[in-house]
């Protein structure tokens, strides 16, 4: 039987879930990332904020030079945490299938439900429910294979959906830029441009070997999307395989005090959700951008698992340390991570009495933040930080969350 995906993505998800709850935003250009004058990026640009050449991962400064009067926003993740459940509940109504790609993206295998309607009944039935629902646009990609069903959610935006029939797919894809291709990078960009390939179609025409030759396992990848061939099923786990927050600061800065603090927030951050996720962490990253843009990333692992606030801010703060100790260069940004994560329970540290105890607490102090907003509670490691948390409303975001599964 030919498999059917579709590939679903949200349209400008934070700037939408924005527009949503304030109707005098629509059809306005609108950036979040934060006030434009700080540092940091943008993380969701409105189709109209685009026009002006506003793209996402773009430094704010650069955002307002382009277009000063789009309304620039700080954001809220735990609204667009809320708006992305309630998008994800929509779609697994529709096959159980139901793969997410992140907050606002997902594939869902519908092989086999003809009985309920044809493919493009069924996508337009789910972009009606998200908009009647959760007052969002989604885009849909409808193909035999991931890669196709993807690039077609992407191209018909905003408001798309789009249909690629089966035994079409080269024929689809053969007029688009390579960089359209999952897997093709700026680099990989420029690898096949020095090969006068532009073109997917003109990458699909070339010989396994040649690719091979030049771009390795990743060229045969390519080559196979390019064809329109891809095997990838897809896979309902929807289990978290890292969680990490990062913040651009306002100001570089070397104060020792200060990069701790913001680091014991991360970690208070990042352990919340590894709780939520009922999972525990083996493995604590911590990413440093300097001044000059180097970024470094230095990571420890134990064979014991752990989800406490502590033990992850023990791990993050001791490379912090040894960091700092290495290099006396300003740094501009600061993140952890925890990944290499396990079920709840599948480890024995649990049955150290402290990490219980910490274990307790933690879930304390989450059950209160899940009610009054994350900063309604700060542990005396953060307490430096409480001119910075003043000065916004309710549960903001200081840093930049991403959740990768
Ligand atoms: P995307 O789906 O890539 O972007 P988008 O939904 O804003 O716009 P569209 O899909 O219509 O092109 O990412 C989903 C959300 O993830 C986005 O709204 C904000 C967040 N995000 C970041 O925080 N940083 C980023 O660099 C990117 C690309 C996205
Ligand atoms: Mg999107």
């Amino acid at each position: 039987m030919n498999r059917c995906i579709l590939h679903i993505d949200l349209d400008a998800f934070f700037v939408s879930v924005e527009q949503a709850l304030a109707p005098g935003l629509r059809g306005k250009p609108v950036v979040v990332g934060g006030r434009p004058d700080r540092r940091g990026v943008v993380a969701s640009a409105s189709y109209e904020a685009r026009v002006f050449g506003i793209r996402a991962g773009m430094p704010l400064s650069q955002a307002y030079r382009l277009c000063p009067q789009a309304i620039f926003l700080q954001g809220s993740f735990p609204v667009y945490r809320d708006a992305s459940e309630r998008f994800m509940a929509i779609l697994a109504d529709f096959s159980p299938c139901l793969e997410p790609g992140g907050l606002d993206e997902a594939y869902l295998d519908i092989t086999g439900c003809e009985d309920y309607g044809t493919p493009r009944q069924l996508a337009l039935c789910i972009k009606e429910r998200v908009k009647n629902e959760v007052r969002l646009i989604a885009s849909v990609g409808v193909a035999g294979c991931k890669v196709v069903a993807k690039i077609a959610s992407d191209l018909g935006k905003p408001d798309g959906l789009v249909e690629v029939a089966a035994g079409r797919e080269k024929e689809f894809l053969a007029p688009l830029p390579v960089i359209n291709l999952p897997g093709v990078g700026k680099r990989t960009e420029q690898e096949l441009k020095a090969m006068g390939i532009k073109t997917v179609g003109q990458l699909a025409a070339l010989s396994p070997e040649a690719i091979k030759s030049r771009l390795g396992a990743t060229g045969l990848m390519i080559l196979h999307y390019a064809n329109g061939i891809d095997d990838r099923q897809v896979e309902p786990t929807g289990e978290a395989k890292s969680i990490s927050r990062e913040t651009t600061f306002a100001e570089d800065t070397l104060d020792h005090a200060f990069l701790q603090a913001i680091l014991r927030y991360l970690c208070e951050r990042v352990g919340a959700e590894l709780r939520q996720e009922s999972k525990h962490a083996r493995t604590i990253t911590l990413k440093l951008r300097y001044t000059d843009f180097e970024t470094i990333t230095r990571r420890i692992s134990s064979k014991e698992a752990t989800d406490t606030d502590e033990a992850i801010f023990d791990g993050a703060v001791k490379l912090l340390n040894e960091a700092l100790a290495r290099k006396r260069k300003l740094v501009r940004l600061i993140g952890v991570g925890v990944s290499n994560l396990v079920d709840y329970g599948r480890q024995l540290g649990l049955l150290d009495s402290r990490p219980k105890r910490q274990a307790q607490l933690d879930k304390a102090i989450d059950r209160i933040r899940n009610k009054y907003g994350f900063t309604s509670i700060q542990t005396g490691r953060t307490l430096l930080l409480k001119d910075i948390f003043a000065i916004r409303e309710g549960d903001f975001t200081l840093e930049t969350p991403s959740l990768s599964r």
